[in-house]
């Protein structure tokens, strides 16, 4: 009795001692689009940059999240204000890295991506990626910000398209890869200068590399899309008919060649002029001139 006892109290000391944080995940997640601008989320274990980890615990995944971004403050602040509870009740050990165009030469969103996965291993060993629009927001606690044994997809059961996945090579908004995996599809092109395109080249890129796209179920992928204007500067890729994008490069169609394209254009061609990297409370902004289309 006394033996029973004793390991009675050793189990309640345990189960004192876990943070039950992690369980207490609920479902649907309140985000909050009306974030007061001077409401910063507050957690002062949080290192300056936006770079948390749990105190409990090793977290198996070290995880870049990575945000192409031009002229989206107020976007910008909402998924910050919602994104770092959400990750941190999750148990994170994350980095929050916006990759910033300078200039007002048409947006190239796949290169800035690829541009945050260098610029963030120079600061952490980070294994796991995942990049993210700067409006799309989680709308279920137990979608789970990690990588997995395939990229994955988490944005395709989003509010703006009733939560349901468009077509099904659909490939944007918010991706993961291990760093394994990026490597193996040698990241993004380069090439997809303003909207559209990019996306689909990474899907082929995928399936070309003998992976499949990972998607969880729809109920707790439900996603938050903030409404907005097509920004200017990112105007079609340069011309597409409803989903089908056509961009090109010296008149060749850049979709169509993507297999073959994969291993000369992305990380291993990439070339930018890096300007500087500011260090905020809740996300390190990387500054970059990126050029302009061939
Ligand atoms: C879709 C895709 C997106 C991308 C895009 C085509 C989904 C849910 N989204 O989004 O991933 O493939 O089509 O390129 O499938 N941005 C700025 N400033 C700009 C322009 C863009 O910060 O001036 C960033 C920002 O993070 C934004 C992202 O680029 O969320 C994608 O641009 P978008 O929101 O205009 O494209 P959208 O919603 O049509």
């Amino acid at each position: 009795i006394f033996l029973f006892s004793m390991k009675i109290m050793v189990l309640e000391k345990y189960f004192e001692k876990i943070n039950f944080t992690a369980f207490s995940i609920h479902s649907p997640y309140n985000i909050q689009l009306n974030v007061p601008l001077d409401n910063e989320f507050k957690n002062e274990r949080m290192s300056f940059g936006g770079h948390n980890k749990p105190e409990n615990c090793i977290a198996l995944q070290k995880i870049a999240i990575v945000i192409p971004f031009r002229n989206r403050e107020s976007h910008l602040k909402i998924w910050l204000h919602n994104m770092h509870p959400f990750l941190q009740k999750q148990q994170a050990d994350y980095g929050i890295y916006v990759i910033e165009q300078h200039g007002n030469l048409p947006f190239n969103r796949a290169k800035l991506l690829n541009i945050g996965y260098k610029e963030a291993l120079k600061e952490y060993d980070y294994n796991c990626f995942i990049f993210s629009d700067v409006d799309i927001i989680p709308m279920d606690q137990r979608n789970l910000y990690r990588c997995s044994t395939n990229p994955k997809h988490m944005a395709h059961a989003l509010d703006k398209f009733n939560f349901r996945l468009l077509y099904a090579t659909l490939f944007g908004g918010v991706v993961a890869f291990t760093k394994e995996q990026f490597l193996k599809v040698n990241g993004f092109s380069n090439l997809f200068w303003g909207w559209g395109g990019e996306d689909d080249d990474l899907y082929k890129r995928v399936i070309t590399a003998g992976m499949q796209i990972e998607r969880m179920n729809n109920i707790i992928s439900k996603t938050k899309a903030i409404p907005h204007k097509r920004d200017p500067g990112n105007e079609d890729n340069p011309k597409s008919t409803g989903f089908q994008h056509v961009a090109t490069r010296n008149g060749e169609p850049l979709l169509e060649k993507a297999a073959r394209r994969m291993y000369t254009d992305g990380l291993n061609s990439l070339n930018y002029t890096f300007i500087r990297v500011m260090k905020h409370r809740l996300y390190t902004k990387v500054l970059v001139d990126i050029g302009k289309p061939e």
